[in-house]
């Protein structure tokens, strides 16, 4: 066989995946848009189980180094289960699969603009974490109408090493968040590295002390607030550690309905009111809850900007296809 031959041949095995990345107020969001896993016509907590179980790989190779890196989010399109709604989509990150992502629906959203494939409205975009609507203002503004966002603690007092005693309410916003107000960190762009080891300590004493949500699920995001920059351009900033310990570049949509469930149940917001929430980076979000029943429901408004429309090269040659793993096979 001549060489040419045996390189096309070699080549016919590559996994070719396209992939469009956006920003979310600076966040990243990869959308897989062709060549990922199949991972069936299940419900979408179906599919998710079906892509940890047989597409672990998948995840680390489209998201983590040396295609990715830990900050980068991605999200699986998937045909939806009712063929009325707009699209499903998986999250995932450096470390694992993600419930509902505000700042990567965002990004969906643009995303599919960008394409031509969604227009200007509202439209259903399931997740793992239940349906959410989408509004597309324009071409780049997004709103969100996430799922039902509550508080499940309040005041919750851990005694951190090296830190010592930090108090935060445990609220639900499609993930699992630690939210603290009182920690005497400056939350500055510049501080990020000193504000991750920060949270990264909260978060591994949370976990050691088997602090848990209402449903037994990791509290593996850890959000701590403090004064905007310019009070007439938000109401509050933050900083949002993710699972995988990168931050949140963006001021996090999950982050910011569990915060707003918290400033409601806590009589600090009304039903309909707005609540900017900036992110380290300056990037705001708008956020405001309508109540139904006993429900919180919190809409997040943010803009997001494509940045790439790639292909993405898996070879099964390549000893880092499914990213960099440790001894132990951590990514
Ligand atoms: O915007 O919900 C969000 C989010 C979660 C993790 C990173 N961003």
């Amino acid at each position: 066989m001549r060489r040419t031959e045996a390189l096309s041949l070699e080549k016919q095995s590559i996994q070719r995946v396209r992939a469009i990345d956006s920003h979310t107020g600076g966040e990243p969001t990869r959308v897989i848009i062709a060549g990922g896993p199949e991972i069936g016509h299940g419900t979408m907590t179906e599919r998710l189980q079906r892509f940890k179980d047989d597409f672990d790989g998948f995840r680390a190779a489209a998201v983590t180094e040396p295609r990715g890196s830990d900050v980068l989010v991605g999200g699986l399109l998937c045909d939806p289960v009712d063929e009325d709604n707009a699209a499903g989509i998986i999250f995932f990150n450096n470390v694992g699969y993600l419930g509902m992502c505000g700042h990567g629906s965002i990004g969906l959203a643009v995303t599919l603009a960008w394409l031509g494939e969604m227009e200007l409205g509202e439209h259903t975009v399931e997740t793992p974490a239940g349906d959410v609507r989408v509004l597309l203002h324009d071409a780049n503004t997004v709103s969100v109408n996430n799922v039902p966002s509550y508080r499940f603690r309040k005041a919750v007092t851990i005694d951190v090493p090296q830190i010592g005693q930090v108090s935060g309410d445990i609220a639900w916003g499609g993930n699992w968040f630690f939210l603290v107000s009182n920690h005497g960190q400056a939350l500055d762009y510049g501080n990020a590295d000193q504000l991750t080891e920060f949270a990264w300590a909260i978060r591994q004493e949370l976990d050691e002390q088997g602090i848990r949500g209402r449903d037994g699920g990791l509290v593996d995001h850890v959000e701590l607030f403090g004064p905007p920059s310019d009070a007439s351009l938000a109401d509050s900033r933050n900083f949002v550690l993710c699972p995988g310990k990168a931050y949140d570049r963006s001021p996090c949509g999950t982050g910011t309905s569990a915060k707003i469930a918290c400033l409601i149940e806590d009589g600090k917001l009304a039903e309909g009111d707005s609540w900017r929430q900036e992110s380290i980076t300056g990037s705001v979000f708008e956020a405001r809850a309508d109540i139904r029943g006993n429900d919180i429901l919190p809409t997040i408004t943010g803009t997001a900007y494509v940045t790439a429309d790639l292909t993405l090269i898996i070879d099964p040659a390549d000893p880092f296809r499914h990213g960099i793993v440790d001894a132990s096979g951590k990514h």
